[in-house]
């Protein structure tokens, strides 16, 4: 048997986390998906990343609830009997328990139906609302968000009756880690999965002082370096790999014109990675990069005519006081 027909074999067996991990780091252009991020030391260095002085966006959208959940609550319980929050991503959930725990204490009853990639977070985020609000109707799905919103219409809970509305809140800037046209894409399959007059919360992060954004990706402690390798650690556990960390280091940069932080991970030194599991060894040049992340910025305008173009409807839209974040609502 020849190496390229025993390549071809285990190929196939290889789950998809393997596979996107070797073709991103076979590419000429290696690259790493940040979705892989999120394991569980990933989702709480992530934790750590929202309460960075550099990382306005968390604070700039908790802010955005305080000062507009009444209005949001109008916004979402106008002509509805009942509604579903549908959260997509939710991560600690901190900033959705403003709008939660106000919700629970009005009249139009609500299920808050969070859906994340991370088991582990959910489970946190369970136990949370469960002490700070007992009271609420809670269903946490573990996936890719489709495959849970598939699920969900299977199990009937995204009710096409007209007297529930259905509300997806895509929060926190999750849109910005899309390339553009994964993003249209993104938006018309949601658009398409939902019912006339059901709603999109998007939370997303404005174009601003270029200084502004780039530091939000560079914090001093260098704890944004630490989410990036934390990737390679999980490659070193999960496909029995043996990236030395310290070989590596992390760059980031903003360009304006396209709106896009774009981070990568460096190899610091012409060295060889194996990656045991797959029986595959990778090779880097001194200062060869590993793209990892795209973190998106907008203006109001691009986004209304991206949603448009989606098929969604503009309702409304709330900013900070310094106008440096934007939860825009939208209608199918
Ligand atoms: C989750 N996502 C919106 C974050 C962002 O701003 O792109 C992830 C992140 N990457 C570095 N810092 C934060």
């Amino acid at each position: 048997m020849t190496s390229s027909t025993l390549n071809s074999e285990s190929t196939n067996q290889f789950s998809t986390f393997e596979k996107d991990i070797l073709e991103g780091l076979e590419a000429t252009q290696k690259k790493l998906s940040s979705k892989y991020f999120y394991d569980e030391d990933g989702s709480k260095i992530f934790q750590i990343i929202m309460n960075l002085p550099e990382y306005y966006l968390t604070r700039c959208e908790y802010e955005i609830f305080e000062s507009y959940k009444e209005n949001l609550y109008e916004q979402f319980s106008k002509g509805t009997q009942t509604f579903n929050l549908i959260e997509l991503g939710a991560g600690d959930g901190l900033k959705t328990q403003v709008l939660l725990s106000n919700f629970v204490n009005q009249n139009t009853p609500f299920s808050y139906l969070p859906i994340d990639i991370s088991g582990e977070a959910l489970h946190q985020l369970k136990v949370r609302f469960n002490k700070t609000i007992p009271s609420l109707n809670f269903e946490g799905l573990e996936g890719e968000y489709f495959e849970a919103l598939a699920q969900l219409k299977t199990k009937n809970n995204l009710s096409e009756k007209k007297n529930t509305r259905n509300i997806v809140l895509f929060l926190g800037s999750n849109i910005g880690n899309f390339g553009d046209q994964q993003s249209l894409n993104f938006l018309t399959k949601l658009a398409q999965n939902l019912n006339q007059d059901d709603y999109l919360l998007l939370g997303f992060d404005l174009k601003k002082h270029p200084k502004i954004i780039k530091m939000a990706y560079n914090d001093a402690n260098g704890i944004t370096k630490a989410f990036n390798l934390n990737l390679l650690k999980r490659i070193n556990r999960e496909l029995d790999g043996n990236f030395n960390i310290e070989k590596f280091d992390f760059y980031s940069t903003y360009v304006p014109e396209t709106g896009e932080v774009r981070s990568y991970i460096v190899s610091e030194a012409k060295q060889e990675v194996s990656l045991k599991k797959l029986n595959k060894t990778i090779k880097f040049e001194w200062g060869e990069t590993i793209h990892t992340e795209i973190s998106r910025k907008y203006s109001a305008n691009q986004m209304k005519e991206i949603t448009k173009e989606a098929g969604f409807e503009f309702v409304e839209s709330y900013t900070d006081c310094k106008g440096y974040f934007m939860d825009m609502l939208l209608r199918v």
